[in-house]
């Protein structure tokens, strides 16, 4: 075995977007592609003066295509740079919010995750990889900026010469001077939800009586989870569907959303639907949350988590405060005032909530994507939030719509909505923020119809524990009375540009709260394309995606 020092040429596109480097995975497999992006993570966290000779990663990712083979890259690579020991998910795999855990518990340096989340896999799809920290959150932006620095300017890597390490079994190999240890993905996380969660209520509600439930994995990470956990709390062994993580996720979108998760939809709708339902991403840590013939948005299933979250052993004494991305709905904003506790609004991505639980600000946190946490990782967490429902299902004994009706009624419904228009044209995508930016400043104080504009910027971030700055996170609209119209685009896609138009508009009165959001925001909804003019620089008639 052999140490290498390998020339290579710079990229220019390996700049980390919202959560990682996501690319399709031929731009990874070209030559040196990963490597340089591993060496400059390396070199970015690398403490002047110290060797990486005393110091752990953990080393996991979704299963998706190319895992295992950057997995062995990556286990090359840390030998030839001088890491102590690697700890590596069995086949390679870690969920998402898995890897935060591990990074904490074993006082790892930091992990390397390999995921593009809920994007699609195969040789043709997408590939990502992102580094966490110590405290087994998202590199920040600082980090970030300086990974992509370093990957600007790299002219060479460090790599061993040697053979495959059998990652299929538990146990400690050596590579080199690296010790490396497989384990198995599930079981310290399993050990973790056992800790925060009253599992013998939920597995009283489980078995009980014909209490139903549905798990879809998508056929990605969250399968094996699922499967080890549910079963342990008495669930029908049908109850996760999809549960096999395959390296294409089946030809499918691993996204949960009603429209890739159609076959649980199909089950938790109609006369004889499931009385709980739930699905989760690509790298596991979204979730998708459905009672009968009810669908819970992600903003609202946050406040709802906050308003119960005494009724769940790990937060019975309360919360020290909660955290929304901007364009999440200020359902939860409801809750922190009456519960008394602060509410912080941070940029989208995790990356930023990571400092306010770090400082003990937040117990709980989320966004409108899909994602949901807590202090007990520093990751969103699909299964996780799944639990958090379960066990106040069970505490309450109440179907998953009534208590979100209740919850309406008691803090007024938060109309919400996002609309999606995916592939557009980078040039126009961007031409129309800069033009929303720039028109911002008149804004403030114009009529359109009965909607008054408030205030207009582009949303600012303040970090209140570093007072790190970010700017340019998306442009918001506020109207009087409390509605809103924010306008970004994705930093997570691989091809041309998305643009995220979210709409919101609170609700107090509950005769009034039991329309369908599309409708009750229709007005709010065609007041956001007329003022971005989105059909004359997308050529679009309509989103493509509506959650
Ligand atoms: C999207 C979501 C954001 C989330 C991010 C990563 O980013 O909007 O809320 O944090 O994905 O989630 P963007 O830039 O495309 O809007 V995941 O599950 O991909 O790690
Ligand atoms: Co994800």
């Amino acid at each position: 075995m052999e140490r290498k020092t390998v020339t290579t040429t710079a990229y220019a596109d390996q700049k980390p977007g919202t959560s990682g480097l996501r690319k399709k995975v031929r731009v990874f497999q070209q030559p040196h592609y990963l490597e340089n992006f591993v060496q400059s993570i390396f070199d970015a966290i690398a403490v002047e003066g110290e060797t990486f000779g005393d110091k752990t990663l953990v080393l996991g990712g979704d299963g998706r295509f190319y895992n295992e083979q950057a997995s062995q890259t990556i286990l090359r690579m840390a030998a030839a740079n001088g890491f102590a020991r690697v700890i590596v998910g069995r086949d390679g795999l870690l969920s998402t919010p898995a890897a935060s855990h591990l990074i904490r518990k074993y006082r790892a340096f930091g992990g390397i995750i390999l995921s593009a989340s809920h994007n699609p896999g195969g040789p043709d799809a997408d590939f990502g990889i992102k580094f966490n920290a110590a405290n087994g959150g998202p590199a920040q932006e600082g980090l970030t900026d300086s990974i992509f620095r370093h990957s600007r300017e790299i002219g060479e890597y460090h790599i061993l010469e040697a053979a495959d390490v059998d990652i299929h079994q538990a146990g400690s190999r050596q590579l080199a001077d690296l010790q490396i240890e497989v384990v198995d993905p599930v079981a310290d996380y399993a050990a973790l939800m056992q800790q925060l969660f009253d599992f013998e209520r939920i597995r009283e509600l489980l078995t009980a009586g014909t209490y139903s439930l549905y798990f879809d994995a998508m056929n990605a990470v969250t399968g094996p989870y699922a499967e080890a956990i549910l079963q342990q709390l008495g669930a029908d062994p049908g109850s996760v569907l999809r549960g096999q993580p395959l390296p294409d996720f089946g030809g499918e979108h691993p996204d949960p959303n009603p429209a890739h998760a159609q076959d649980l939809m199909r089950l938790m709708n109609g006369q004889q639907a499931g009385d709980f339902g739930a699905a989760s991403d690509g790298d596991g840590d979204r979730n998708m949350i459905l009672g009968a013939n009810f669908y819970v948005t992600p903003s609202d299933s946050l406040a709802v988590l906050a308003a119960n979250a005494t009724l769940v052993p790990g937060y019975r004494q309360g919360l020290a405060g909660v955290a929304r991305s901007m364009p999440t709905s200020q359902a939860v904003d409801r809750v922190a005032e009456t519960l008394g506790i602060p509410c912080f609004e941070t940029p989208t991505g995790w990356k930023f909530f990571g400092n306010l639980l770090d400082a003990g600000k937040i117990s709980l946190c989320g966004e409108e994507s899909f994602g949901t946490g807590s202090d007990h990782v520093r990751e969103k967490d699909g299964l996780w939030a799944v639990l958090f429902w379960l066990n106040i299902l069970a505490a309450r004994q109440e179907p998953v719509a009534a208590i979100v009706q209740q919850h309406w009624q008691r803090y007024g419904r938060n109309y919400y909505t996002r609309h999606d228009y995916e592939a557009v044209a980078t040039d126009a995508a961007q031409a129309l923020v800069e033009g929303l930016r720039q028109q911002t400043g008149s804004w403030c104080g114009q009529r359109f119809g009965d909607h008054e504009i408030e205030l207009a910027d582009d949303f600012s971030y303040t970090d209140p524990i570093d007072g790190s700055v970010s700017e340019r996170q998306g442009v918001r609209l506020l109207l009087r009375g409390g509605a809103r119209i924010v306008y970004r685009l994705s930093g997570t896609g691989t091809e041309g540009a998305t643009l995220r138009v979210y709409v919101e508009s609170p609700e107090p009165d509950p005769a009034q709260q039991a329309k369908d959001p599309q409708d009750a925001l229709a007005e709010l909804i065609s007041l956001s394309r007329e003022v971005a003019r989105i059909d004359h620089f997308t050529g679009r008639v309509g989103p493509d995606v509506v959650t």
